[in-house]
């Protein structure tokens, strides 16, 4: 347990559970969309003195004193996001994707008496809860609707979607999915928007990674505010970041801080500083390439394995496919295939018959094994190993036998953050 020896000195216990998780990360096919491997060097500025900093404000604009270095790290943070995105503005702030997204609303909808219509995907059909979802204070706050995609293709069809716009004349208008396989038009979006007079939210917590390593369109051009986390294909430390043109950057600042937030994370911000330099990188474009290709590649191992994908493949990171074409629900393929060491989570796929909390779906996603440098060949493994491993769900030593392979196959490509060495395989027993 070498890489956390102040841990292991002063909290035996904690540090037994880390080192577990440590190697379950390591052994494990993290096919999960929304996760990745942070560097070592964002894992350092995570967990650096900079968590013992206050600092309520912006730079050179703050409730405490002693920002002499913090005021810096979070205008070069600043700057690297504005850079690498192209944006007017940025704030580096949000603690998260879900605390962005309210932001985003509250600046967007200002006025005591605005209209308060929000128009965005519904979460079963690949929204977010953020995106006005009943269970949400979003839907609370603001009065939500809801466009879905077609019916029979479940890509999102745009006429359908102006048709949803025209009825409702929303004030927001929210392009952005957390479970859509396919590409994001968001000059469509944009289009759409003016048409109604509404403003642009585009949420791409899921692809960042992609619009900064020029692997899917960027909205910035087209959005009013852009909200993402930072720890999805973008690689970083867990938190969030509103990128918007230069009118909405006073709105957007005075609704991260002081409307709905404290004192920010500092160290946060810098592990994201050092993410945003990973990404601006000439390999990062090479692994945003290779995370669709190997998207893809999944896509295609479980069709050839006789299993629905819904859209029919991927242009992204992510694979949605119906577990049901494997004579099982999402729930028992998801746990099945976590036996087996392939880690994902059942979701509903469009119009699913079947509840959110037991659905027909599995998500899938390569942002992380491609930070391995797995390609094409190894996705065509997995893709066996998935159709495998749920159609043998009651078959113990089979999904043993898989789960061994699989550690085998992660054994041969180190993920980022390992680089104090492998974890012992036997912390797994
Ligand atoms: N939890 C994220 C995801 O998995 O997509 C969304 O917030």
């Amino acid at each position: 347990m070498s890489h956390t020896p102040f841990v292991t000195a002063k909290d035996p216990d904690l540090a037994q559970l880390l080192a577990r998780e440590n190697a379950r990360q390591f052994y494990t096919a993290k096919l999960i969309p929304s996760e990745n491997y942070a560097s070592n060097a964002v894992m350092e500025a995570t967990g650096s003195v900079l968590c013992n900093k206050y600092s309520e404000g912006y730079p050179r604009k703050r409730y405490y004193e002693g920002q002499q270095f913090i005021d810096p790290i979070e205008e070069l943070t600043i700057d690297r996001a504005k850079a690498l995105f192209g944006a007017d503005h940025a704030n580096v702030q949000p603690y998260s994707g879900s605390p962005a997204n309210l932001a985003a609303y509250v600046a967007l909808i200002k006025k005591k008496n605005e209209n308060k219509r929000i128009l965005a995907l519904s979460l079963s059909e690949g929204g977010h809860l953020t995106h006005g979802h009943k269970v949400s204070v979003t839907s609370r706050f603001f009065e939500a609707h809801h466009y879905t995609v077609d019916r029979d293709t479940h890509v999102l069809d745009y006429d359908a979607v102006r048709e949803r716009a025209l009825e409702v004349m929303p004030s927001v208008i929210v392009c952005g999915a957390t479970c859509y396989p396919r590409e994001i038009d968001f000059a469509r979006f944009r289009a759409i928007a003016d048409e109604v007079g509404a403003k642009l939210l585009a949420d791409i917590a899921h692809i960042a990674g992609l619009v900064a390593g020029g692997s899917h369109p960027s909205p910035v051009p087209y959005a009013d505010v852009v909200t993402t986390t930072t720890h999805k294909t973008l690689r970083g430390p867990r938190g969030g970041l509103i990128l918007c043109k230069q009118k909405m950057a006073r709105s957007v600042d005075r609704a991260v801080f002081p409307g709905l937030q404290g004192g920010p994370h500092n160290n946060t911000i810098a592990a994201l500083a050092v993410a945003l330099k990973e990404a601006a990188q000439p390999e990062f474009q090479a692994y945003a390439h290779q995370i669709v290709v190997n998207s893809r590649a999944l896509a295609d191992a479980l069709l050839a394995g006789g299993v629905r994908v819904i859209t029919g493949g991927s242009d992204n990171h992510l694979v949605l496919f119906d577990a049901t074409t494997l004579d099982a629900t999402g729930k028992e393929a998801a746990v099945a295939m976590d036996i087996a060491g392939l880690e994902a989570n059942a979701n509903t796929v469009p119009f699913d018959p079947r509840s959110p909390m037991d659905p027909s779906g599995v998500r899938l996603g390569t942002p992380a094994l491609t930070s391995r440098g797995m390609g094409p060949d190894e996705m065509k493994l997995i893709g066996e190993w998935i159709c495998q491993s749920v159609r043998s769900r009651s078959d113990m030593p089979e999904l043993i036998r898989i789960r061994e392979q699989v550690r085998d196959l992660m054994a041969a490509f180190p993920a980022p953050g390992f680089e104090s060495g492998v974890p012992a395989r036997s912390l797994l027993d």
